[in-house]
């Protein structure tokens, strides 16, 4: 009989072979506890370990993970075996590394701040279809960032509301409409109406402008819903879906990314939810790894943040946007969203925070123009180009009246 102890998860020796998945977690052990102490029921609960010491008979496969770097900052390193993993199953691999240790006695409070995805784990994923080269390869934009429009009120608008507004802010020179994260199919707006109407919209805007215009439509539900919505999507020739990745859940977002590839069919990435799990930054799961999740399963764009420019709460947008744009062995990059509370007055210090190789979605800043959302969107797109030209937004306004109405409006903080 072998006895597996909780000390058995610890080795400060220990160097992570380069198939483990190695993560970083930031711990505050309980009151009774050390860090080695904490540390170590982390390795163990994420693993093959519990509370009581196991006996095991004969050999077993040895998947326990081993914490080998205890920091003064809270910080511990943990190293897990590949076997640990099914591969190609992000459920599973969540339900290790940041399962039942969220809520663990030993721990007051624990983050998983930050994973080093092995070779042979990541590229059981698919990874991204098409990433950052949606701006090149749809939208042919060139070196400014591509933009979207939600239509606010987020709900309420009738379908052909909706896509009065969608025509609207595609003439002013907006590239993608966009679904607010909780429109789906309700009642004073159905999926399929609006899909239809939308596209047909889409064409004419087209036709005007002699831009390409392209809508994401929020596909979210269960999973068998989703997957019918998606296909009809395809069937009247859109090129998006977009997905609420936290809520429909990874199984259901791995599921979509295969019938997305069948329809050759790019994916959005909204990320309502994220904040019960990163706005704490002393625990949980920190947005930095919903964003790698994301990309392994294979999202090709992804809202990640405004620099802290906007209403909401950000993590680290700049560092999380490189992991995206970074090589992680060899996988399809992702193209970073900025959205929430976004104006045209903010865009040139957005621009400057986060560079080109974006996609800049703004709806109050759009919809909320004093002339409409037709001027709003003119506005965006003059506040782009002025950024991406490096011009000052007050000069550009000189000759660009919607621009000017904006600025006067909200102003550039
Ligand atoms: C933005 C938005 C987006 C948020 C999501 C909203 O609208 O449509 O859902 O940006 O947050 O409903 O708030 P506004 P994040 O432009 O009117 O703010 O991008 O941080 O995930
Ligand atoms: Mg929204």
């Amino acid at each position: 009989m072998t006895g597996i102890t909780y000390e058995d998860f610890l080795d400060l020796s220990y160097e992570p072979d380069v198939e483990d998945l190695v993560c970083e977690f930031y711990v505050e052990p309980a009151a009774d506890m050390d860090l080695a102490a904490a540390g170590s029921r982390v390795a163990s609960e994420s693993s093959n370990g519990t509370w009581a010491e196991l006996q095991v008979e004969g050999s077993i496969t040895d998947l326990s993970a081993t914490t080998f770097e205890l920091g003064d900052d809270g910080r511990i390193r943990v190293a897990y075996p590949a076997e640990l993993f099914e591969f190609g199953n992000m459920p599973q691999i969540l339900s290790c590394i940041a399962g039942n240790i969220m809520g663990m006695k030993a721990v007051e409070r624990i983050r998983l701040l930050d994973c080093e995805w092995p070779e042979a784990l990541a590229t059981s994923f698919p990874g991204p279809q098409f990433g950052t080269s949606v701006r090149e390869e749809i939208f042919d934009a060139g070196d400014r960032p591509i933009t979207a429009t939600v239509p606010k009120p987020k709900v309420g608008l009738s379908t052909d509301q909706h896509v009065q507004v969608g025509y609207d802010a595609w003439t002013g020179g907006v590239d993608l409409l966009k679904d607010d994260e909780n429109l789906t199919d309700q009642s004073f707006n159905r999926f399929e109406d609006r899909l239809v109407g939308s596209l047909e919209a889409r064409d004419r805007a087209e036709e005007e402008t002699g831009e390409k215009k392209s809508y994401l439509i929020n596909v979210t539900a269960e999973t068998e819903d989703m997957l019918r919505r998606t296909d009809r999507v395809a069937e009247q020739g859109g090129e998006y879906v977009m997905v609420d990745v936290v809520t429909v859940g990874w199984a259901g977002v791995q599921t979509l990314r295969e019938r997305a590839e069948e329809h050759g069919l790019a994916i959005h990435a909204h990320r309502a939810m994220h904040a019960a799990f990163d706005r704490i930054d002393t625990h949980g799961v920190s947005m930095r790894v919903l964003a790698q999740i994301a990309r392994l399963c294979g999202v090709d764009q992804i809202h990640t943040g405004t620099a802290d420019l906007g209403k909401l709460e950000n993590e680290d947008t700049v560092g999380i946007n490189e992991w995206l744009y970074g090589d992680c062995h060899g996988l399809t990059d992702v193209l970073p969203t900025a959205s929430g509370g976004l104006h045209p007055g903010l865009l040139p210090e957005l621009v400057d925070r986060l560079g080109t190789n974006i996609c800049v979605q703004i709806g109050g800043g759009v919809h909320g123009h004093p002339d409409g959302t037709h001027a709003g969107a003119k506005a965006l797109r003059q506040a782009i180009d002025a950024a991406v030209e490096g011009v000052d937004p007050e000069t550009y306004a000189d000759d660009h009246p919607e621009l000017r109405a904006a600025l006067d409006q909200w102003g550039t903080e």
